[in-house]
């Protein structure tokens, strides 16, 4: 298991490369180029002065989040099929540097929502992210945007880009005909589309689930269930066809069984790498983002390391977001404290598990 952490770039994060090398047991990054709209090919020229800043930090990046999968693709229309020839050249360029695992989605327009994006937990005056579907049904699309990115501290989201956000309206419209069948084959052309790239660089994808774990505003999504995320592993016979299993966006569904999922990919030699955080369940479709320790929320982390370590432990982990603490301003999810915590955490876990394990085998 390598244990990794988001960053965003030294232009788009507040935490610094120097911070991250000193939380301990961190191998590298699960790294985002942050100005980059889907669609776009990734250059050398772009990829190598990330990586150099990366590396000369004492830091890997074997894993690339957030190479956004542009809306035709999912849509599947006529113009997909040069997209998905960037996306091609893209992974080809990643491959160059090192990059082994690509991590995606195939959400329709959100990439993730949450109703407030810095709810304070009352037990302890910290804030997480929150989702209550109640307060969904008096808002549209647009009025949840403006107030996603009203309340970034500053930061753009990845999924929420201002650019991406003006044809907002139209592009919920064009969704209106897609089917969840018809996602699922509009991702079968892309897989098939890229593959034969992959296999030759070397490169797994990984397919991030749906955030939170059902339909919203009625748009098609197919990635939130084991059954879905089985029929998305079908779809193309080969390893690097695979899945970022995320424990927080599965498990805002109590109905998924976070250890089972991970030990049924892992067997199947279809994890790519994982994100790990815990989630409390607050009521139907209301849930908030909660630290990491098993009993501050209602996913068993114990469980999940275990089912990792026994099914999938050469994969990538990170601690997924973290709370506000102590005072941080940063990026919603993404602030320094509560993930190095997060991280110490699951490598205490893993460490116990690793041990535990080998005196029973002697
Ligand atoms: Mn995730």
């Amino acid at each position: 298991m390598k244990m990794t952490f988001r960053w965003y770039g030294s232009e788009s994060d507040s935490v610094t490369l120097n911070q991250i090398r000193q939380i301990p047991g961190i191998s590298g990054l699960m790294g985002v180029l942050n100005d980059k709209a889907a669609g776009e090919v990734w250059s050398e020229r772009e990829i190598s002065a990330y990586m150099n800043e990366v590396h000369s930090a004492g830091l890997e990046c074997e894993v690339i989040e957030s190479v956004n999968v542009h809306e035709d693709i999912k849509l599947g229309l006529p113009s997909r099929d040069q997209y998905i020839e960037n996306y091609r050249v893209t992974i080809r360029n990643l491959s160059k540097y090192g990059v082994k695992v690509i991590v995606y989605n195939f959400m329709p327009v959100f990439d993730w929502l949450r109703t407030d994006l810095a709810r304070e937990i009352p037990e302890d005056g910290s804030n997480s992210l929150y989702f209550d579907e109640a307060e969904l049904r008096d808002l549209g699309p647009l009025d949840i945007v403006r107030n996603t990115m009203e309340n970034t501290n500053g930061f753009s989201l990845p999924g929420w880009e201002p650019e991406r956000l003006e044809e907002l309206e139209a592009t919920l419209a064009r969704y209106h005909s897609v089917s969840p069948d018809d996602l699922l084959k509009n991702l079968k052309y892309f897989l098939e589309g890229i593959m034969p790239v992959c296999g030759e660089c070397g490169v797994i994808m990984a397919c991030h689930p749906d955030d939170p774990a059902w339909p919203i505003f009625g748009l098609p999504r197919i990635a939130h269930s084991r059954e879905g995320l089985d029929k998305i592993i079908r779809l193309h016979d080969s390893t690097c066809n695979r899945l970022c299993l995320c424990a927080g966006s599965l498990g805002s569904n109590p109905a998924n069984d976070i250890p089972a999922m991970i030990r049924h990919f892992g067997k199947m030699n279809r994890v790519g790498c994982l994100h790990i955080r815990n989630i409390k369940h607050l009521g139907h479709h209301r849930f908030r983002e909660a630290a990491h320790l098993s009993c501050a929320g209602d996913l068993d982390l114990f469980e999940i390391i275990k089912a990792v370590h026994d099914t999938c432990p050469d994969t990538y982990i990170r601690p997924d977001h973290g709370r506000m603490i102590w005072g941080e301003i940063g990026r919603p999810g993404y602030g320094l404290y509560d993930r190095a915590l997060g991280a110490a955490y699951l490598n205490g876990l893993w460490e116990a598990v690793s041990k535990s394990r080998t005196t029973d085998a002697t």
